[in-house]
Order: C-alpha cells, then structure tokens, then sequence
C-alpha cells in the first residue's frame, strides 16, 4: 500500500482547486474565475482499494509581491504546507504566458527537494496553443510531466499514477470514507464565500469572509444555518447588499440551492452583512 501528501502549488487561478475536485471526484474547495479564491490549505483524499491513499493538500496561489495582509496570510500558508510533503503538484495554465508571477514560482518549485511533477492544465482551451511549449521547454528541471485538464478530466489517471509511483509504503491517514479534512460549518461557510465572489467585482470579494454560526436540523427537519458575511468597510456592505437587498439576495438563493443539494436537506439561510476590519487578523 502507498500513502502520503501530495501537495498542488502554482499561482492564482491555474485550476489548483479545480483539480483536486476532479482527483477525489468531490467538491472539497470551491472555485472561480477570480485570483486568491482559496484561503486555506484544504485537503481532499482519495482512497484507492488495494493500491493506496492519496491526501491532495490544495493550496493558495501564489502572488507577485503583493504587501496587503491577506496575500501576506497566503503566502505564508504556501510555505506550511510545503513542510510535511512527500510529493508535489507543480500546477501551470497553458493559456497564459510566463511572467515574473510564475517566474518566482518556478523558483520555489524548482528548490523542493521530494519528486514534483510539473501539471500542465487548461489543455482543453483553444488559448493553450500559442504558449503551451514555454511550459513544456520547463519539463527537464522536474520528475515528470503531465499535460491534462482539470475541467474535462483528461489524463488525470497518470497524474495518480505518477504519484502512486513517488509515494512511500504505508498505511492509511484517513478513515476510507472520508474525503476532506473540514468541518462541515468550514464547508457550508466555503460554498457561500463561492457565491459571493462569483458576484461581486473588482476588489469587493477580497475583502470579505464568511463565518458560520450555527447548523442545526430542526424538529421539521429544515437545516438551519446562521451566517455572517464580513467586510471591512460600510461602502463595500453596501455593495454585497446591493439595491433593494437583490445582491445579498441572490447570494443567499445560490447558496441555499447549493447548499440543498449538497445535504439532500431543506436549508433555511440566516445570512447577514457585517463590518469588521479584522477578520484578516484573526485568520489563523
Ligand atoms: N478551460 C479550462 N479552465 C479551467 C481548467 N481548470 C480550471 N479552469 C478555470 O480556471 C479558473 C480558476 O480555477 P481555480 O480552480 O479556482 O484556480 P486556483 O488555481 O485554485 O485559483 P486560486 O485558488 O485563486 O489560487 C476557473 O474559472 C476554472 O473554471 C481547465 O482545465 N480548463
Ligand atoms: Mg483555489
């Protein structure tokens, strides 16, 4: 039996989370057209009967230089999780060039010392072909090479195969029904920050968060979920309520409609707006 981490790294919006989706066949991290959308390591496992467990860590993309608390967190967060690995996802977007953001990744790369296997995605993407061959010229400085597409699944299967190969012998870290490491509030309080990006422009998304009070199946048998959606200013409240409530609204209907299916429960949402300039600092 093989088991171990295998930890995805690249920068903001490779398809990191996308990825680990398609590996455990789960939605264990959300994901959207934005940069910075994952916050915190997330680990999603896939138990593999007679050959093994796999642990993907997902973790946040890598920024250029950027000083703002957040992005500091983040990084600091792609640095933990490259302590306890034993091999490495190196994730980069064939649809976009190499520029001094994937440069500085590159370099943190290339200085791991366990096997990484360099994953070229979004190879189903028409944009793919006039770059694809600057990532493949970086193929010699690592273990191996891997075009795939994390939307449609292609060549996923000697991703695992390559990983199986590169892990050490050992028994399973997880029970093999369980697929993530979060709690289900974490969970519940992901999908919604998903809704809430995937509506809001430009700069709002980053500065809000998500905290999830309470869940509770009720006597009728409706899941009540308590949550707030923080911001650390009044205009950017505002905004995430939108005129006449229709923004906060919306994000509440998606997150509910999600959030049914995902329990196969009625959920009753208790969504509010709140300011607080902190959150950032109380990340842990
Ligand atoms: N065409 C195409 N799009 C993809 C593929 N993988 C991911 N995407 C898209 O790329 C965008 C970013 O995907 P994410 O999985 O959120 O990227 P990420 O690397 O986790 O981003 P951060 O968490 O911000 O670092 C989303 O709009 C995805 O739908 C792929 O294989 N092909
Ligand atoms: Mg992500």
């Amino acid at each position: 039996m093989k088991s171990g981490f295998a930890v995805i790294i690249g920068r903001s919006n490779v398809g990191k989370s996308t990825l680990i989706n398609s590996l455990v066949k789960t939605k264990v991290a959300i994901t959207t057209p934005k940069p910075q959308t994952t916050r915190r390591p997330i680990q999603g496992v896939l138990t593999l009967p007679n050959e093994g467990q796999i642990v993907f860590v997902d973790t946040p993309g890598l920024m250029q230089k950027a000083k703002d608390p957040l992005t500091q967190r983040l990084s600091k967060y792609i640095a933990d999780s490259l302590r306890d690995i034993d091999v490495v996802l190196y994730v980069v977007d064939a649809t976009r060039t190499i520029g001094n953001e994937e440069k500085e990744m590159l370099k943190i790369a290339k200085s791991i010392d366990q096997p990484v296997l360099l994953v070229i995605n979004k190879t189903d993407s028409y944009e793919s072909r006039d770059c694809i061959d600057f990532y493949r010229d970086l193929a010699s400085d690592f273990s191996g090479v891997v075009e795939i597409s994390a939307k449609t699944g292609s060549n996923q299967d000697k991703v695992i195969k390559w990983i199986l190969e590169n892990l050490p012998e050992g028994d399973y870290m997880y029970p093999d029904f369980q697929v993530s490491n979060m709690t289900n509030e974490e969970q519940i309080g992901e999908i919604i920050r998903e809704k809430l990006f995937l509506r809001l422009r430009e700069e709002v998304p980053y500065t809000t968060e998500v905290e999830v009070h309470k869940v509770e199946e009720q006597k009728n048998g409706v899941l009540r979920i308590e949550a707030d959606i923080l911001t650390t200013e009044e205009r950017y409240k505002r905004m995430i309520i939108g005129k006449g409530g229709q923004g906060i609204k919306e994000i509440g209907q998606s997150s509910r409609k999600e959030l049914e299916s995902m329990t196969s429960k009625k959920v009753y949402l208790d969504l509010n707006v709140k300011v607080d300039p902190h959150w950032v600092s109380r990340m842990d």
